[in-house]
Parts: C-alpha cells; structure tokens; sequence
C-alpha cells in the first residue's frame, strides 16, 4: 500500500502545500489506492522536504521523482500519449510554480498583511499546533525566504512576479478541459496543487484576486478538486 506522507489541510484544500496536493491528485487521477498521513515535521523525508511516499520497502521524496515511480511501479499512465513537446511545456511549468510556490508561501508566513489571518486558521483548524510552533516555523521560513531570494523583496514586487507566473498558467489552461485535452494529467494536478491553496484560501492576496477574475481557471481548479477529495 502506498503512504503519502505531507502537509496537514487547510480551508478544505487536503493539503496546505502545492506539492503534495499534486501528489494526492495525481494518485486519486490514476485510481491508485494510497493512504495519506498528514504530517508537520519534514525530519523524516528524504532531502527533509514533503511530500514523500512509502511503497513496500521503498521511501521516495520529490513530487516528480514520486510520479516517476508511479509510473515505472504502478503502471500510471496519465501522461502516456504526451509528445515530447508537451513533457517539456510540463517541466517548464513545473518549475514555473515552484517559483510562484516561493510567492504563495511568502504572502502566508512573511507578509504581515496575510499572515495573522493564515495564523489563525491554522491554530483554528488544528489544535494540535500551538501559536509557538508557529512562530518558530515562521522565523525558519524567514531565513528560508531570505537565502532563497523572496524574503529580500518588498510585498509589490513580490507580487508582480506571483502575478506573472500565474497569468502564464492561466493562458497555459484552456476554456475547457485540460492543458493537453479532454483528460487532465500531471500537469494539470500540479497546477490544481497550487492554484487550489490560493483559490480556496479565505485571504484575500493579490493571487487570489487574480485566480477569481479567470473563471477558466477557476473551473479547471475545481474539476480537479473534485477528483482529489472525492
Ligand atoms: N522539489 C520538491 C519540493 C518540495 C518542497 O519544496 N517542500 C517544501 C514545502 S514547504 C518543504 O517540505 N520544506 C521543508 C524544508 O525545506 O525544511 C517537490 O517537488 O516535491
């Protein structure tokens, strides 16, 4: 049986990060059985990153390494008709959101404007974490931000950038159906991932008024939510 081992929920979103939403969307669009532990210390995961999963004896971290494995031992074949082109319009994305993950993550635990209401939600949907978890992950988020890059910019521009990266994904995603068709695959899960933690968030940031002003994007957003909780 395969674990998913990642983030605890947020405003209804199965997990409060982009990366391993995209895995339980990816595993639920593949109709692979798994259960999901939702977990906050990432001591445990290789690179000492979520998401990971365990399958039989083996532990594999890293979101794509995770689908790599899926495919090669479970047969998933989401992606299975893409041409070469399109894997490289995915990879381009994938690494297209892990900079506005840098920007939506910012706006949670840095911006003051942002954080005391991400804050509250946390301590209000998990008892289990205290107000001094949660400053102590914030000032390790700080000094992640900083050596990163993100945590030197001013909230404007840091948003000018968020702000470009979505408004790619959202000329990427089509009126209807999914990026490459009428079926979504791990390029759709992986935006789901992170467009979902924005749009489903009861914060009213910058992304999130961009994502509600792009009703395809929307739409997309929930046919894959969907898919996840159900
Ligand atoms: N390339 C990885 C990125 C995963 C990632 O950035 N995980 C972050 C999410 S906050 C994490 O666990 N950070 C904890 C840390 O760096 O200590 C993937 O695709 O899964």
């Amino acid at each position: 049986m395969i674990t998913l081992f990642s983030y605890p929920p947020l405003f209804g979103v199965p997990d409060n990060n982009g990366y391993g939403l995209k895995i339980a969307a990816v595993l639920r669009l593949g109709k692979l059985a798994f259960r999901h532990e939702h977990v906050l210390d990432a001591s445990a995961a290789p690179r000492g990153q979520l998401p990971y999963i365990t399958d039989g004896g083996e532990m594999i971290g890293d979101s794509e390494a995770i689908i790599a494995h899926l495919t090669a031992k479970h047969g998933l074949a989401i992606d299975a008709g893409l041409s070469q082109a399109q894997r490289d319009t995915a990879l381009a994305t994938t690494r297209l959101l892990d900079d506005l993950y840098w920007v939506m993550s910012y706006s949670r635990w840095q911006d003051d404007a942002y954080w005391p209401r991400f804050r509250a939600a946390f301590l209000r949907e998990h008892a289990e974490v205290s107000g001094e978890i949660l400053e102590k992950a914030r000032a390790f988020n700080f000094q992640r931000y900083h050596f990163q890059g993100i945590g030197r910019y001013a909230p404007a521009d840091a948003y000018r950038r968020g702000l470009a990266d979505l408004g790619a994904i959202a000329r990427l995603v089509p009126e209807a159906g999914f990026v490459f068709g009428p079926d979504p695959g791990t390029i759709d899960a992986a935006i789901y991932g992170f467009v979902a933690n924005i749009h489903y968030y009861d914060i009213d940031t910058p992304l999130r008024r961009f994502v509600a002003g792009q009703p395809h994007l929307v739409r997309h957003c929930q046919a894959l939510h969907a898919v996840t909780i159900a």
